[in-house]
């Protein structure tokens, strides 16, 4: 068949004008089906600065996008998997991702998903601010020291194993069980919590996080995120981590 042809064939079926596979009508039963949010303990937080803050290194598209479908579909999601459990309701997220153990194998998977892509971007928003401001000092200085020697190593060590990361995860800077920062990479919307670890900074890997901005170029991205990392809120949780 060519092109004219089954051209000719849509059109008289009412495809062309109506949409490819799907009718206007059924397009839109599906998009009332799947927007009520069944309500629940989890909400999805206001990110702590507009869409275009993060210009130009994180465009505004993209953050909207991320918040306000990504984030918001793991918060839906995490509250439909919890609907049947109300002992499990009244945990925050941050438990539920530390006692994955304790949550019934039925939905065990859905809240390591759903409940870890929570509590991923809840952290990871707060892991960026306009411009990034000062960079570590003092005792933290120090302690990342260690980990990275010094700060161009330290963004070299990061982007090599940003870069590393097959598929989907995430890149983090955490505590273990030692107390030493250690640089660690998890998979899909696994977190250190998950293994027992507490997160100091860490950052979105998935191409959703930059694919319109960056399309292919994971590098650029990562560098930008030094350009945006908030020193001030790593030391302030790491401070809180060690007392
Ligand atoms: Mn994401």
């Amino acid at each position: 068949m060519n092109n004219v042809t089954r051209r000719q064939v849509f059109k008289s079926a009412g495809l062309l004008t109506a949409g490819f596979f799907l009718s206007t009508s059924t397009t839109r039963a599906l998009a009332q089906a799947a927007a009520p949010a069944p309500t629940g303990p989890h909400k999805l937080p206001a990110l702590p600065y507009d869409f275009g803050a993060l210009e130009p290194h994180f465009d505004a598209k993209t953050m909207e996008i991320h918040h306000g479908k990504h984030h918001a579909a793991y918060v839906t999601n995490l509250n439909k998997a919890l609907a049947d459990y109300p002992d499990l309701q009244k945990m925050s997220v941050e438990e539920l991702c530390l006692n994955l153990d304790k949550v019934p194998e039925k939905i065990r998977t859905t809240v390591r998903n759903q409940g870890g892509g929570h509590y991923n971007h809840t952290f990871f928003w707060q892991c960026l601010r306009p411009e990034g401001g000062a960079g570590p000092d003092g005792a933290f200085e120090q302690a990342l020291g260690e980990l990275f020697v010094d700060q161009e190593t330290g963004l070299k060590m990061f982007v090599e194993r940003a870069l590393a990361v097959f598929g989907s995860g995430w890149i983090w800077v955490s505590l273990d069980k030692d107390k030493r920062l250690i640089l660690e990479t998890t998979a899909n919307q696994d977190n250190p919590l998950m293994s027992g670890r507490q997160p100091v900074f860490g950052l979105d890997l998935w191409e959703h996080a930059y694919y319109l901005k960056y399309q292919n170029r994971r590098v650029d991205y990562v560098i930008a995120f030094n350009r945006l990392l908030n020193w001030e809120f790593a030391r302030t949780r790491w401070e809180k981590l060690m007392a």
